[in-house]
């Protein structure tokens, strides 16, 4: 035994396998970045100026975070770099962009190499005939995020120009692994058959020689497991042409494997070497993550991980953050996918476009199972180019993600129709329809052909065409993004939808690929009411939708929009440019919510979260008195007991992972702790709510800092998140107090409060989104003293920009094209505001704020409104005593 060692010892000091394999460098560093919207290489090489130096990964949109028109042009990047002779001597040399928004040429010394089409997948250039050896070489690239043929055309995201992920410098021998194959790793791994006993695995790859000479040359394919330990392997030797490519599929079987799944990710690894004939020099080697599991679907059963049932309950996934947009590092994403991992979920949706390479490896080791999909979202274009572009994205993303076997499903359209009905004639709609239905039968057959070992699927918005025009009959999995109780009706119509499509369709497996509801922390309610943005309505609205998905053995899974609140440029409502259906904020601090999620999804820890994180800092009505809010509880133990400032409340059993307690709520600090057991052991939580009183009989108040703020017209707590002044919800007047005389609450549509349309010069946007409307009066009964009163307004009905900019158009009233209203305003029967229109004073949809000295002496301080045009309206009103 001893010998032999010694004989391999010497054997291996004697002829060491020399590397002369693949070097893999980051190339990210030294660009610079230049805002120029101009297409030609020849002019922007002579500009000097302008040039920023950046480091990649990079967007030029953080201006996203702040206007809609954010910048979709063109921009260049340029980079200077050398090569010696003796490094570039038997061998290639690549460039490897892993995301370049939207389209890229890549110009080297002045020659382009090559245009990239697609901003979520990968693309490799051969540089290796362009270098130079003997003199600096320059590299250019021309980015544009603005294209009518590139997918997506629109979507509720922003589309982040830029290189914004890594750019690698890859050198590799002459005789390699493809590395020109759509980017990929140039290895499959498949699992033709697969079981507890045996799995068959079968690697195919293309081998290439780039050298004049035919090369004979060793390959050897191992299955390798967690320790490195090689467990099954193909040794053969192949040949290939003078600049030819060779392709190759070797077989190995795995006895009694170790199987993937969520709760034991076990990752085997195959690794492909390419020697020399005497396997002496190692040419090349690349390794590739193999997880053993196998899934199916069912209409009914749902889907079966390695022949066990298995509810796929997740999130989608967005990828941005401020400032950084979506030029994120690779701890960025794999920290997402941890969060994701801890709130307790076993699937996420990729949406809505193939993510780094960083968030696919992350999901394979922590045990995530994927769906992916291509860009192709709301609209479709007419012609071919349209259909190369999106068939090239789905190739480019199988392919490159192909051996991650976190991946069970592809998909390939996300609500393909939603945008006919605004932007195509009706007549035309037919021939729309026919396209979309060509492109998703042409996608769903590249998709078979590329894999057809993953399910296809494709998400739907909540309307019949998609049934009847039939979309929803082609992919093996039918997504369905449904938001009753949000966008439309009640959330009981979400059963009503589900149950019939079901019954409708009982052979189409269904997933819930999207439901969520928006949320502000600055909004706050005891009433909450639909599309309020309150973080109530969030809760109540997920709250409803988890049980009636986890209830319905045929709903496959579903997907939470979304993961983050996450960049939205285009988007108005309460967070302008945010989609604010986050589970967590965008900086990804978990709101109250998140823990729902979780108690509701994890069983292996207790989870206890009392429901205030999101809700610290609390102004409430009360002369002094306690004042009892509903503090609720996550867990996922069977029984909460909460007590407060050290008085114990109760003992409550959890249902549906929450409890909720009446807490009296006392001026100050007020310490909650929350109880349980689990397992025989004590789980404890403790929290704190800050309470401000605002006594209730304002008039019995003495002398004293008297302010008070009043959200007019909605059911809402407002915080002013830089102030910290808290304007409160709306009531009616009652004699010693204060609130509204007459007028009703604005409403956009039926049961639908205030406007979702940005109001602007505001920091405060929801507060100036909702108003009352025909209002007679506001009233406060206060003491006697100097006030300052300060009304809020802004005109939604108005017209907006044209007013602004344009103000002859509107400078009379008589002008026909207006529609703003006009009222006069007094203070306590002085007139004040006489034929006063906020939107002729800045415009429709601006905020304008009117403060006034008053000198109270009658014990009430009345606002009179009077319509002189349209209606008269208030959206908040604050008063404050000066002396
Ligand atoms: C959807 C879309 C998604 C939007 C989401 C929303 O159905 O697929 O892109 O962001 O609704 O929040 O409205």
């Amino acid at each position: 035994m001893k010998k032999i060692f010694l004989l391999i010892l010497c054997l291996s000091t004697m002829y060491p396998v020399v590397n002369a394999g693949r070097v893999v460098q980051s190339f990210n560093d030294g660009w610079y970045y230049a805002a120029c919207d101009d297409n030609r290489l020849q002019e922007v090489q002579r500009h000097e100026e302008g040039w920023q130096q950046v480091h990649l990964p990079h967007t030029w949109n953080a201006d996203a975070y702040s206007t809609r028109n954010y910048r979709r042009a063109s921009s260049w990047y340029k980079k200077e770099f050398r090569t010696d002779a003796a490094q570039m001597r038997d061998k290639q040399l690549y460039l490897k962009f892993d995301g370049v928004n939207s389209l890229a040429d890549v110009y080297l010394n002045g020659e382009l190499l090559t245009t990239h089409k697609g901003g979520y997948s990968a693309f490799t250039v051969d540089i290796t005939d362009k270098v130079r050896t003997d003199a600096p070489n320059l590299l250019m690239v021309h980015v544009n995020n603005q294209n009518d043929r590139i997918p997506p055309l629109s979507g509720d995201f922003t589309i982040f120009g830029g290189i914004y992920r890594n750019v690698w410098l890859i050198s590799a021998a002459k005789q390699h692994i493809s590395l020109t194959d759509y980017a990929s790793t140039g290895i499959y791994v498949d699992l033709p058959s697969v079981s507890e006993d045996r799995a068959e695995i079968s690697v195919r790859g293309t081998l290439v020689n780039r050298d004049v000479r035919r090369a004979v040359l060793k390959l050897d394919v191992e299955v390798l497991d967690t320790d490195g330990k090689t467990v099954a392997q193909s040794l053969r030797s192949v040949r290939i042409d003078a600049d030819g490519a060779f392709a190759f599929k070797e077989r190995l079987q795995l006895e009694k494997p170790q199987l993937w799944s969520p709760d034991s990710p076990y990752l085997y690894s195959v690794k492909v070497s390419l020697k020399d004939v005497r396997g002496k020099v190692l040419k090349d080697e690349t390794r590739v993550p193999l997880g053993v599991r196998w899934f199916s679907v069912d209409a009914q059963e749902g889907f079966k991980l390695n022949g066990e049932p298995l509810k796929l309950m997740g999130a989608c996934r967005h990828q941005d953050q401020m400032p950084m947009g979506i030029a994120l590092s690779d701890e960025m994403h794999r920290r997402d996918m941890q969060l994701l991992k801890d709130m307790g979920v076993n699937f996420v949706r990729l949406a809505h476009y193939p993510q780094d390479d960083a968030v696919l490896r992350a999901c394979d080791e922590l045990g995530m199972l994927v769906w992916e999909e291509i860009p192709v979202v709301d609209l479709i274009a007419l012609g071919d180019e349209f259909r190369a572009n999106a068939t090239s994205a789905l190739r480019e993303m199988i392919r490159q993600h192909y051996n991650h076997p976190s991946v069970i499903m592809w998909g390939y359209m996300n609500e393909a129709v939603i945008q006919l009905q605004y932007r195509v004639k009706k007549q035309r709609l037919n021939g729309f329809y026919e396209n979309t239905l060509a492109l998703a039968r042409h996608l769903e057959e590249t998709l078979k052909r590329e894999d057809p070992y993953r399910l296809s699927t494709m998400a739907y918005h909540g309307n019949q065409i998609y049934n009847k025009i039939g979309l929803s009959n082609i992919t093996d999995i039918s997504g369905w993004n449904l938001y009753q109780g949000w966008y439309e009706n009640d959330f009981k119509s979400f059963d009503r939808f589900v149950d019939e499509e079901h019954r409708k369709y009982p052979h189409r497996p269904l997933i819930i690929s999207e439901f969520g509801a928006g949320s502000d922390p600055r909004l706050q309610s005891l009433d909450p009411q639909i599309f309020d943005f309150s973080m109530q309505w969030q809760q109540l609205y997920l709250e409803y939708y988890l049980p009636a998905i986890m209830k319905r053995p045929f709903i496959v899974g579903a997907t939470e929009w979304n993961f983050i609140d996450f960049s939205s440029a285009s988007r108005q409502e309460a967070t302008p440019h945010i989609n604010n259906k986050g589970l967590m904020y965008n900086d990804r601090r978990p709101k109250d919510v998140f823990y729902y999620f979780q108690a509701f999804l994890r069983k292996d820890i207790p989870v206890l979260h009392i429901a205030v994180d999101d809700w610290k800092h609390r102004t409430v009505v009360s002369d002094g008195e306690a004042v009892e809010h509903p503090v609720k509880v996550y867990s996922n133990l069977d029984k909460v007991e909460l007590s407060v400032n050290g008085t114990k409340l109760s003992v409550q059993g959890i249902e549906n992972c929450h409890a909720v307690w009446q807490v009296p709520l006392v001026a100050g600090r007020n310490t909650l702790v929350a109880s349980g057991i689990c397992h025989g052991k004590k789980v404890e939580q403790v929290s704190d709510i800050f309470v401000k009183m605002q006594p209730r009989h304002i008039a019995a108040v003495g002398s004293g800092q008297l302010e008070l703020a009043v959200n007019v017209g909605s059911n809402c707590f407002f915080t002013d998140d830089k102030s910290d002044l808290c304007w409160l919800p709306d009531q009616a007047y009652t004699p010693g107090s204060w609130g509204y005389i007459g007028g009703e609450i604005f409403r956009r549509s039926p049961g639908r409060i205030g406007t979702t349309a940005e109001v602007k010069d505001t920091r405060n946007v929801p507060l100036l989104q909702t108003k009352r409307k025909d209002i007679r009066a506001y009233r406060f009964d206060l003491p006697d003293g100097d006030y300052e009163v300060e009304l809020l307004f802004a005109d939604l009905n108005a017209r907006s920009e044209r007013v602004t900019y344009d103000l002859g158009a509107v400078a009379t009233l008589d002008n026909a094209d207006f529609r703003g209203s006009v009222f006069n305003v007094s203070v306590n029967n002085r007139p004040w505001l006489n034929h006063f229109s906020p939107a002729i004073e800045v415009g429709g949809n601006r905020c304008i704020s009117k403060k006034l000295h008053v000198a109270v002496t009658g014990g009430n301080l009345t606002v009179n409104f009077e319509a002189v045009k349209g209606m008269t309206f208030l959206n908040g009103i604050k008063i404050f005593r000066i002396h």
